[in-house]
């Protein structure tokens, strides 16, 4: 079957992806992707649903005038095997890949929800930060020098050259939100806040070189938009979706996405008087830390006698990571509903302190321990 005129496959399209694995008889397709970049839908049959998702040569939300790549798909497909492979039922299973029509099918995590709304609604999902801390360690170390096989990681180097998925980070998260750029989106309560931002010389200098360092630092397959909106979560089952940005890139640029998104959801619900359930987010930030420097001891190989010195400076880009997070989802193009949808005056607060705990994490010292690094992002000021 061929693509459309338009890039992006229809119902029609969907359901005939979807048919050897939904069963044939009673099909229903709905459309439900809500994300930036690609089309998905539901395609449900008398057997079971599956998830057909596309990519456009576009990104979805801007139309023809942002032309995007559709090799996207190949990377996120190949992102997913290898991550599976090295986390084991930490992402959903590929069942299709079809590189004429730019599209997988997946399987459908009908009984999860996307981490950010559960967080955001205040619900306890067990076991899930602590699964997300053994995904990275295990992703991030086994795809790097430290364990994988040189000869193998050579290979593999060339499969995911991603530019223009990359470029997208590098413009929007090192780059725009610290100079008055026309993609930014401040709003007016924040125009002032934006304006230091933009005339802070030493933010600006840390953002460039974790730019740099971004561009260069090639030490691991990462995520690379590794947000609580990437992560599906049902009591027990975390599950790590849209690996299109996939690189070998810097390993703090995952867990420090990981931290940030935490920190807001804790940060907006202080601000709405939710200190029961800010306490538990601070306990999973906790968990996702202590299960992935468990794990990360478990896959260290051995002849190394570096790990705490390696723990130490993960801990630090962790940080430094998380803080251009925070940055740029206040006053970048690319916000998030954890803050977004607060009322005006918490609101506010919010995204103030969020710059203010940004910039004590980009130019203060390097944290000692998570928890140390996790007051600096969340305590609230008197
Ligand atoms: C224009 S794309 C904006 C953001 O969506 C993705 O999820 C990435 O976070 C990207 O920065
Ligand atoms: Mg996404």
């Amino acid at each position: 079957m061929s693509v459309p005129a338009s890039g992006q496959i229809d119902k029609r399209q969907a359901r005939h992806l979807a048919l050897a694995f939904v069963g044939d008889g009673d099909v229903r397709v709905d459309e439900i992707g809500d994300g930036n970049l690609n089309v998905v839908y539901r395609v449900s049959g008398p057997d079971r649903s599956v998830i057909v998702k596309q990519a456009p040569p576009y990104l979805r939300v801007v139309g023809d005038a942002w032309p995007l790549t559709q090799d996207r798909v190949r990377i996120e497909a190949e992102c997913l095997r290898l991550h599976g492979g090295l986390a084991p039922g930490r992402v959903p299973d590929l069942l299709h890949l079809d590189l004429e029509q730019a599209a997988m099918v997946l399987e459908d995590l009908h009984g999860h929800t996307v981490w950010r709304t559960s967080l955001m609604a205040g619900q306890h999902v067990p076991g899930v930060a602590e699964q997300i801390g053994v995904y990275c360690a295990r992703t991030l170390l086994g795809t790097s020098d430290l364990v994988m096989a040189s000869e193998r990681r050579k290979a593999l180097s060339t499969a995911f050259v991603n530019p223009e998925l990359c470029l997208i980070t590098e413009e929007l998260v090192f780059t725009d939100p610290y100079v008055d750029a026309e993609s930014n989106r401040v709003e007016p309560a924040v125009a002032d806040l934006a304006a230091q931002l933009w005339a802070d010389l030493p933010m600006r200098r840390a953002a460039s070189q974790m730019l740099w360092e971004f561009r260069t630092r090639h030490e691991a397959l990462i995520h690379g938009d590794l947000h609580t909106g990437s992560i599906m979560v049902a009591p027990g089952d975390a599950r790590v979706i849209d690996h299109e940005f996939a690189f070998f890139g810097p390993m703090g640029y995952d867990t420090g996405n990981v931290v940030a998104n935490l920190a807001f959801s804790a940060i907006a619900h202080q601000e709405q008087g939710h200190s029961e359930f800010a306490g538990r987010v601070t306990a999973y930030t906790e968990e996702f830390w202590s299960a992935l420097v468990r794990e990360a001891r478990e896959v260290w190989p051995r002849p190394q006698p570096w790990l705490e010195i390696f723990l130490a400076d993960l801990l630090r880009d962790t940080g430094r990571y998380a803080a251009t997070e925070l940055v740029r989802r206040i006053v970048g193009l690319a916000h998030v509903a954890d803050i977004d949808s607060l009322e005006d005056g918490e609101r506010l607060r919010a995204q103030t302190r969020c710059i203010a705990a940004a910039r004590s994490v980009m130019l203060g010292p390097a944290p000692r321990t998570m928890t140390d690094l996790w007051k600096r992002l969340t305590t609230e000021e008197s």
